[in-house]
């Protein structure tokens, strides 16, 4: 099975395929596409016509979303434990994750994912409320299911959020007692901190990717 992923220091919505993968130890091949424009989309197409990473090949499979290709790995290797075990809770970590998956445009374009940099960037005020209700969503499941993970256990819904834990990092974001608590956590993990220094080591630099002052150290 092979996952085609971009560079991991800016790549969110590879990591969200990545880390559910890393964190359940199924075995992979990884392909990592430079998300440089150069040639970008041709060199894209050849995995997807959507020309956007990542995506799963599993032999004569091919899955080019990352909720699709989580939702796959789940049935497909983890006989359904990539979700919570109880199905009200099942409902609400997959609302969750579309929200993630269709949403927060304003945190995505402002405070783009750089797991390397640290800066500091002036929020609008739209991308503060997307923090909001980030920070809401981390709080309630802190409170509801009493950590570590969001709901209890690892799940999807943590894939779906790392990339806004290391987010929240770079732009030095204030959170909540709770939901600062689950950043901490998370930003433990053992295969998510294999991505983050794997990210680190990276020396590419996309443009389009990077934003904010840095902050001297
Ligand atoms: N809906 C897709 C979106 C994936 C996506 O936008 N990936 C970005 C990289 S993080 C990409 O491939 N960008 C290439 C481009 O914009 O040309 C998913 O969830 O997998």
């Amino acid at each position: 099975m092979k996952l085609i992923i971009g560079n991991k220091n800016y790549s969110s919505w590879s990591l969200r395929a990545w880390l559910l993968l890393a964190s359940f130890e199924i075995e992979f091949e990884e392909v990592l596409e430079s998300l440089r424009q150069a040639g970008l989309t041709e060199r894209l197409m050849q995995y997807s016509p959507t020309a956007r990473v990542p995506v799963l090949i599993d032999g004569d499979v091919t899955i080019w979303d990352s909720l699709a290709i989580d939702e796959y790995v789940s049935e497909k290797y983890l006989a359904g434990k990539g979700w919570p075990a109880d199905e009200a809770q099942r409902a609400e970590a997959r609302s969750i994750c579309a929200e993630m998956h269709a949403g927060f445009m304003a945190l995505r374009s402002e405070l783009p994912t750089n797991c390397r940099a640290l800066r500091t960037v002036n929020p609008s005020a739209a991308a503060e409320k997307d923090i909001a209700r980030i920070d809401a969503i981390w709080s309630a499941c802190m409170q509801n299911y009493k950590g570590p993970y969001l709901f209890g256990e690892f799940s999807i819904a943590d894939c779906f959020y790392a990339p806004v834990v290391l987010r929240f990092k770079t732009y030095g974001v204030s959170l909540s007692a709770s939901a600062s608590q689950y950043q901490t956590f998370m930003l433990n993990h053992n295969a998510l901190t294999r991505w983050v220094n794997a990210g680190k080591a990276e020396t590419e630099i996309v443009p389009e990717d990077e934003a904010g002052i840095d902050i001297a150290t």
